[in-house]
């Protein structure tokens, strides 16, 4: 059962800015107390001020339609492998996650190879409020409002050298704190992702380092995580240490251990099913009726270009 779905607890997107432009901080603050209010997402970390849109950073404005998910349902109903395959026990698991101090080094076949502690990404690269939806390829929804700084910035500071062509994308591997980790079966730690390097470029590709305007609680990938909003929420890899740019395309956890069922570049895409289930439907948490999926997540304008000429219908 989805906690936390009755009307009442649902802010729409309209009152939610309506609240923030009204208090200013202090609604972040608000929003943010109900995170640590609700067992087990104490964060450890600030995660800097959030300051309005910037055009530096082009991404598209919500659409009305959609409805903010409450902060209870994004923080109880996860996937994260490493510490339970249970959405609702995730939470509970990775409470004392150590997520600080923490660092995130970037290399491989670039200029100017750095690592970043938390701290410093917040200070350099500035996360700002925005809002996607995330589809899930198991065939349900959400929609996230996340502080967060396009990956492009990273990318900028290390530069890339002229043979990069994908990003690569590593989870910390830490047995100790990750049950998941211990219990053998068919994955292969640390999970890993990866994105052709034009991707990881697009201004729709996300670091985040908060949500509802507070710091990641663990269960959501503290304290910094890829969010890919035009592709299934797998692509969106937690809790990341590594960042590596290569030459070859990285073979992701998933693509190893169900290679028929899931690919590198996993667009979302109504018309291509998945081999077990159709991908034309979704369940939005918080509705009682199944939605239309749409194409790239309905991010086609942002990101249709970097696929012209590619056969999408095999697209998994
Ligand atoms: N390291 C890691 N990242 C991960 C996962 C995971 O199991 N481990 N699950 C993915 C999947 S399948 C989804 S749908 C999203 C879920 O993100 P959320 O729990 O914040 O909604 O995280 C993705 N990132
Ligand atoms: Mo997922």
């Amino acid at each position: 059962m989805v906690r936390g779905t009755t009307s009442e607890e649902i802010t729409p997107l309209a009152t939610y800015r309506r609240r923030q432009a009204i208090m200013g901080t202090a609604a972040i603050g608000g929003i943010g107390a109900l995170v640590a209010a609700c067992g087990g997402t104490s964060a450890q970390l600030p995660a800097g001020p959030t300051v309005g849109p910037s055009t530096t950073w082009p991404t598209p404005a919500p659409v009305p339609e959609d409805v903010l998910t409450p902060i209870d349902t994004i923080v109880t109903y996860n996937n994260f492998y490493e510490f339970s395959t249970d959405k609702e026990r995730v939470a509970k698991v990775s409470e004392k996650f150590t997520t600080s101090p923490w660092t995130l080094s970037v290399g491989g076949l670039v200029e100017k190879p750095r690592t970043f502690s938390t701290e410093d990404l917040v200070a350099m690269f500035k996360p700002e409020e925005r809002v996607f939806r995330l589809r899930c390829v198991e065939g349900w929804s959400m929609v996230i409002p996340w502080q967060g700084f396009p990956l492009s910035r990273i990318l900028e500071a290390v530069e890339p050298k002229g043979d990069a062509k994908f990003v690569r994308f590593e989870t910390v591997k830490r047995p100790a704190e990750m049950p998941g980790q211990r219990d053998g079966g068919p994955y292969n730690w640390p999970y890993v992702e990866g994105l052709r390097l034009d991707e990881a470029r697009n201004p729709l590709a996300t670091i985040a380092t908060g949500l509802y305007g507070k710091a990641l609680p663990p269960q959501s990938g503290a304290p910094v995580r890829l969010v890919a909003p035009w592709k299934y929420g797998f692509k969106s890899v937690k809790s990341i240490v590594k960042l590596d740019l290569v030459a070859e395309m990285p073979k992701s956890l998933w693509m190893a251990a169900a290679p028929d069922e899931y690919g590198f570049y996993a667009n979302v895409n109504p018309d291509v099913p998945h081999p077990r289930w159709s991908q034309a439907t979704e369940r939005r948490l918080g509705e009682l009726k199944r939605r239309p999926t749409l194409f790239l997540n309905g991010y086609a304008d942002q990101v249709a270009s970097l696929y012209e000429g590619m056969d999408l219908r095999r697209n998994f």
